[in-house]
């Protein structure tokens, strides 16, 4: 570590998990890359601070392991920030040994999901990193930004460090940060923006569609959710999210936008007065905006005013057609809730996108195919089956454990696409399952969902140009492959 030099300049990395890593060959053609806001974040909170700050996100850029550590190297900066999210810890592990190798004299912190619900083991994990952060990192990375001394390191809440004498030190957790208007905007003028794309399925048009973070931490307890920003609600202000997206419109000339909270819908009256702002600020005539909701937080009062307003899709957690696996995962939904707000959502006009899971714990074969028959009566526009993963931090990670149904740690491996690679070794499977059966149900899934006349004559119809066009064919062609693989 850089003993005592004082730190004012940062280089923050979205590490280099490529669309094959997380996908698989045949899926990474569907794969979203996505701006890395959380250190988009961080970057905004020390340049306001006046520190030398900049971004470097691998994937957006397709770097290698060794051209990321070149592009670090060519800043010369002293501190390195890289996040990390489960899948990427093998990447991020190879990426700290090399820069340690490399670049000797630079201090290394890791932060994001993976190190909030685990800060000791990643630090004694990753042996060549310094400091793990967890929890919101805003505040953290500028006080650690000012001073990487071992000596002084103690002082800073939300880390935890390797001492002088090597032992691992975790300091109190940081307090959530009350109102997020005091953070600046993510610094999106850091970041690759023409390298961005979503998924088919989350865009209305063929255009730039950034995401916004309108909240952050949600209030349900559903058991495979790690619940990173806690469980009470902390929202935007009104003003804040219409002068960020008016941002957007006059720099970035937008006209789509995905509106980010864990549950959006959470708190009606908030999404009342947001969606009552963009239709008296003319914002609902100029952009379209998707969400993600939950089926017992919407009533046709607010999805008629969220159409209104702009709202063109909410993408649903559904998770399981099985009653008794949704009060297993504690989602609090019951199965006729599920039927009448999809419903009542189709009828206001906006587009609906379901997930559903795959393989929970004790899921029979039976219920695995009551999943994938609900999803096809429910009849979103589309929906995406994963295999389940119990994600460190998750309370269904806790239990497993404890049960010692966890078939093994090695977290790079913790993908719901999974199936999709060679060689996957999947963390859990239930019992009476293996990990070929609960592949070929995903495929299944897909097949059952997507190959149906009525699917197919949508999907024609919805093509308004040659990129839509060679999406879908992929698409189907990948279908009907994974029919015999
Ligand atoms: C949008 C989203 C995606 C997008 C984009 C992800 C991205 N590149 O950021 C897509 C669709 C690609 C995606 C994919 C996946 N996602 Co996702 N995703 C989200 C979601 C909904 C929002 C992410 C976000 O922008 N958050 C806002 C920013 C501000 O938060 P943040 O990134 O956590 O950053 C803060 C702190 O973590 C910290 N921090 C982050 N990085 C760093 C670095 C340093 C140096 C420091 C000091 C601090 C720090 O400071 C930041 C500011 O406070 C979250 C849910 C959530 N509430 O966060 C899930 C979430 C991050 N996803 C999750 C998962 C599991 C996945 C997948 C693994 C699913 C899969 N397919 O297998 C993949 C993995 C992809 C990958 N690259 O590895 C889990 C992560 C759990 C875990 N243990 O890692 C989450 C938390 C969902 C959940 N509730 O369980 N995801
Ligand atoms: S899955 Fe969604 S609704 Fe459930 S606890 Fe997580 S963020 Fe909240």
């Amino acid at each position: 570590m850089n003993q005592g030099i004082k730190t004012h300049s940062v280089v923050l990395v979205s590490p280099p998990l490529t669309l094959e890593d997380r996908y698989g060959k045949d899926m990474k053609h569907f794969g979203a890359v996505t701006e890395p806001l959380g250190i988009a974040y961080l970057a905004g909170s020390l340049e306001e601070m006046g520190i030398q700050v900049a971004i470097i996100d691998a994937p957006a850029l397709n770097l290698s392991i060794d051209e990321t550590i070149d592009k670090i190297s060519d800043y010369n900066y002293s501190l390195i920030g890289i996040s990390l999210l489960t899948p990427s810890f093998g990447v991020v592990k190879q990426l700290c040994d090399k820069i340690k190798d490399r670049l000797t004299e630079k201090t290394i912190i890791l932060g994001g999901p993976h190190c909030t619900a685990m800060p000791e083991q990643t630090l004694s994990e990753i042996s060549s990193a310094d400091i793990v952060c967890f929890g919101e990192g805003e505040e953290t990375i500028k006080e650690v930004a000012f001073d990487t001394n071992p000596a002084n390191l103690h002082k800073i809440t939300g880390i935890c460090f390797r001492s002088a004498q090597q032992k691992i030190i975790t300091n109190k957790p940081r307090p959530f940060i009350k109102n997020l208007d005091q953070i600046p905007s993510p610094a999106r003028h850091m970041l690759p923006k023409d390298k961005y794309h979503l998924t088919a399925s989350r865009v209305a048009e063929d255009s730039y569609c950034p995401t916004l973070i309108v909240a952050r931490g949600c209030p349900f307890g559903c058991s495979y959710c790690s619940h990173s920003f806690g469980r009470k609600i902390r929202f935007h202000s009104v003003e804040r999210i219409i002068d960020e997206i008016k941002t957007l419109i006059s720099e970035y000339h937008i006209t789509q936008v995905n509106l980010e909270a864990d549950t959006l819908t959470a708190n009606k009256l908030f999404v009342k007065e947001l969606c009552q702002a963009l239709i008296t600020e003319g914002i609902s005539k100029q952009i379209k905006w998707t969400c993600e909701s939950r089926v017992d937080t919407v009533d046709q009062e607010l999805l008629e005013i969220m159409k209104l307003a702009g709202c063109w899709q909410i993408s649903y957690g559904i998770e399981t057609g099985s009653q008794r696996l949704l009060n297993m995962i504690n989602k609090s939904i019951s199965l006729e809730q599920v039927e009448e707000t999809i419903a009542l959502t189709h009828r206001t006009g906006i587009s609906v996108r379901g997930f559903f899971m795959l393989g929970l714990p004790s899921e029979t074969e039976q219920e695995s195919m009551e999943t994938i028959n609900f999803a096809i009566k429910l009849n979103p526009r589309w929906a995406q089956f994963t295999i389940t993963i119990p994600y460190p931090g998750t309370p269904m990670f806790a239990q497993l454990d404890q049960e010692g149904k966890i078939r093994h740690y090695d977290w790079s491996q913790y993908n719901t696409w999974s199936g999709w690679k060679k060689d996957a070794q999947i963390p859990f499977i239930a019992e009476g399952r293996s990990l070929e059966s609960l592949v070929s149900l995903q495929k299944l899934a897909l097949r059952k969902f997507y190959l149906r006349p009525k699917i197919f004559i949508q999907f024609i119809l919805a093509i308004k140009n040659i990129s839509d066009f060679k999406k879908y064919v992929t698409g189907f062609y990948v279908l009907l492959k994974s029919n015999f693989s």
